[in-house]
């Protein structure tokens, strides 16, 4: 061993000593997945901290700074070692970041093919050696694709992975991937279960809180590049210069992390904060207005990303209003857009009931009959299911049914039919229900996630929206095993393919522990809970059980307003049976599937069982595959998710004293509520079904 490496082992071999007498650091969970705590192997750790030495990097912009400050950070963190920011001589391997136009380094490298094959925002890590030195490199045709390559060479480290032989080549495969806050401007967040708004207006612009900076990091981390920063069911008043004045701060933080900030437009907006008479998006004054407000927007922001529009739905303005149809309204706003690059996100949630009487029908035949009516840069933003982000839906039947017209699917992270933040309930294998869904458009094979890339029919731009947890609280989603879903939408919105045990195992790697057993207890509790969470409140395709707080199981809910805000409507329970018939002989929602899927939904006997009472009105009496009657077979789910949810509990207590206690008894106590409810949902759903079931 020479000199240079026996001091560099005695160095490591200090910290080993530091880390191993350092107590645990106490944890609120507020650092995420980006935690950053040193490497427990000290092999590794050694090895780490060898390949690790310097990080090259050109000054660059400050996305290249971002990305160097968290390399730094990260590596400080993970080896406790400090990577200087020069190539010593005597000292071990490099990291090099860089684009081949900023980086000489990068630019020897001759990567131009690999680098045009990642497209703008991707990347390329390699192992390479260069004197002899072994050498990382980091490289991308723009800072950002540097950016989310160093966090992607980050959480290798981070997951145990290795780093030693890389080889890797990403692009993201959707163009636009945002989370939709739907915060008030009051500071409270419609189906927000962490908090208050992140965003504080009254503060804006003169204090931008430095959480945001972090709310960025975690959000560059996955890939995130958008954000609609307020709710759906908008203030108009956002839209005032005031406002504008604090959304721009905001964007400016983000920025450097490649988000971008889109709003919500309240389309009112003319008349009520405009003085005009009128929002009809034909007339004249009304579209001036929308394209001055437009350049009021960008003269301050930009990069601005445009307009999320809820219309016509729940009370909210829109076109409609004036007799003028969705496409009118949307074209309008997109016109007002184009000439800055902005787009129109035009939600399809939309539930008429002079429309048709089945609610899941509704945004179908309103939106299908206006495919290739729409301004190039449109998107359709369509909820993976027809209902409402329940615990079970098939998707939506517009996915593949809009050729001409980009659609963006909508994900909802925050819980709000799935136990809001007291219940553990993983979403990834939900999202990839849906993402990896036949819609069978052009054929078999026409996925949910290749309609949205763009790959079932030619698309100009693609994108996905996630509807955010996100919120004040110290752990930013409330329960602690929340931050998983952040994590998991984010990376499908990268990669619509990635697997559930695959995201799991990453974010319990890098939020928990790399120790075995641990990661082991958490993925499986992460990937029984969303099945779980079905059997105990609405199995085999019940939906909607619930009242008002869309939590408590409530399937006696009539709703006076609404007969579609009831639980009654959707379950239709009665001596007869149970269930809704959508097959031809019903409402026919199943013709809105494309073969086979309108044939196969139709009949009772291949309709999957997780569907069935979503497609069919069955007896009590009905004989399932199992062999079991409809009834016992919906009790022994009741049961069988009960029990489940009562598993966690002991599963988690498993692990007490190995991961970190705060978080450890924070989540605890969360799970126990969650026995507790998941109990009431089977007796009050038992019960409730059994009235007519076994009178
Ligand atoms: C933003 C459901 C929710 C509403 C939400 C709406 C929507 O109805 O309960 O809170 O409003 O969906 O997606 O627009």
């Amino acid at each position: 061993m020479d000199n240079v490496t026996k001091g560099r082992v005695a160095a490591v071999a200090c910290l080993v000593f530091v880390f191993a007498a350092a107590p645990a650091r106490g944890e609120d969970g507020y650092d995420l997945w980006l935690r950053y705590r040193p490497i427990v192997d000290e092999a590794r750790r050694v090895e780490i901290s060898a390949h690790a030495t310097a990080i090259v990097a050109p000054a660059g912009g400050e996305t290249m700074r971002v990305a160097v400050d968290e390399l730094q950070r990260g590596l400080r963190g993970l080896t406790g070692h400090e990577a200087s920011r020069v190539p010593a001589p005597d000292r071990g391997g490099a990291i090099v970041l860089g684009t081949p136009a900023s980086s000489p380094a990068i630019a020897a490298l001759r990567l131009e093919e690999a680098l045009k094959a990642v497209g703008d925002e991707g990347y390329v890590l390699r192992s390479v050696r260069v004197q002899d030195r072994p050498v990382t490199v980091v490289a991308a045709r723009h800072d950002i694709g540097v950016l989310y390559g160093t966090f992607h060479l980050l959480r290798l480290i981070q997951t145990s992975a290795s780093v030693t032989s890389l080889d890797v080549s990403e692009r993201p495969r959707l163009n636009r991937r945002l989370l939709n806050h739907w915060d008030n401007m009051d500071g409270s967040i419609e189906r927000g279960y962490a908090g208050r708004s992140l965003w504080n207006w009254a503060a804006l612009p003169a204090t931008v809180d430095s959480r945001i900076a972090d709310y960025a990091r975690a959000n560059a981390s996955l890939g995130i590049n958008g954000t609609v920063i307020n709710s759906v069911n908008a203030n108009a008043r956002t839209l005032q210069p005031e406002y504008l004045d604090k959304v721009a701060a905001i964007a400016r933080v983000l920025r450097p992390y490649g988000i971008r900030v889109y709003l919500s437009a309240n389309f009112s907006a003319p008349r009520t904060i405009g003085g005009l008479a009128t929002a009809d998006p034909l007339d004249a004054a009304v579209a001036a207005w929308w394209r001055a407000k437009a350049d009021e927007i960008y003269a301050r922001i930009p990069d601005f990303g445009g307009f999320a529009v809820k219309a016509n739905s729940e009370g909210q303005p829109g076109p409609q209003d004036y007799k003028r149809t969705h496409a009118d309204g949307a074209n309008m706003l997109a016109d007002a857009l184009a000439s800055h690059g902005g787009v129109v996100m035009w939600r399809a949630f939309v539930y008429d009931d002079s429309v048709d009487p089945d609610r899941v029908k509704r945004a179908y035949l309103e939106f299908t009959r206006l495919d290739g009516t729409f301004r190039d840069n449109v998107f359709v933003q369509v909820k993976n299911g027809a209902l409402d982000f329940q615990p079970r839906e098939p998707f939506h039947p517009l996915f593949g049914a809009m050729p001409k017209t980009p659609l963006m699917a909508e994900l909802q992270i925050t819980q709000e039919y799935l136990g809001q933040s007291t219940h553990a309930v993983y979403l990834a294998p939900m999202w990839r229900e849906f993402l990896a869904s036949d819609t069978f458009a052009a054929g078999p094979g026409s996925t949910v996630a290749r309609v949205i890339e763009g790959d079932v029919h030619p698309y100009a731009d693609t994108g996905i929206a996630g509807v955010a947890n996100t919120g004040s609280d110290r752990n930013w989603t409330g329960h602690g095993l929340a931050q998983a879903n952040w994590h998991a939408y984010g990376r499908l919105a990268w990669n619509p393919s990635l697997s559930p045990e695959g995201l799991a195992d990453e974010w319990v790697r890098m939020t928990w522990s790399n120790e075995a057993r641990i990661v082991a207890t958490i993925t499986d509790l992460l990937l029984r809970s969303r099945e779980t969470y079905v059997d105990y409140t609405m199995p085999l395709g019940l939906h909607h059980l619930i009242g008002g707080d869309h939590y408590a199981p409530m399937p006696e809910n009539a709703d006076p307003r609404r007969a579609d805000w009831s639980a009654i409507y959707y379950h239709r329970a009665s001596r007869d049976g149970v269930g809704v018939d959508r097959s031809r002989r019903g409402t026919d929602a199943v013709g809105q599937y494309r073969s086979p899927l309108r044939e196969r939904w139709a009949d009772p006997a291949t309709t999957p069982d997780a569907l069935l009472l979503w497609f069919h009105r069955l007896p009590w009496t009905y004989r399932m595959a199992s062999g079991r009657t409809l009834w016992d077979e919906i009790v022994s789910h009741y049961t069988r998710g009960a029990e489940g949810a009562a598993a966690f509990e002991q599963a988690w207590q498993s692990i007490a004293g190995q991961v970190d206690a705060e978080r450890h008894v924070a989540v605890a106590a969360k799970l126990h509520q969650q026995a507790i409810d998941a109990a009431a949902w089977r007796d009050k759903c038992v019960a409730y079904f059994r009235q007519f079931a076994q009178p």
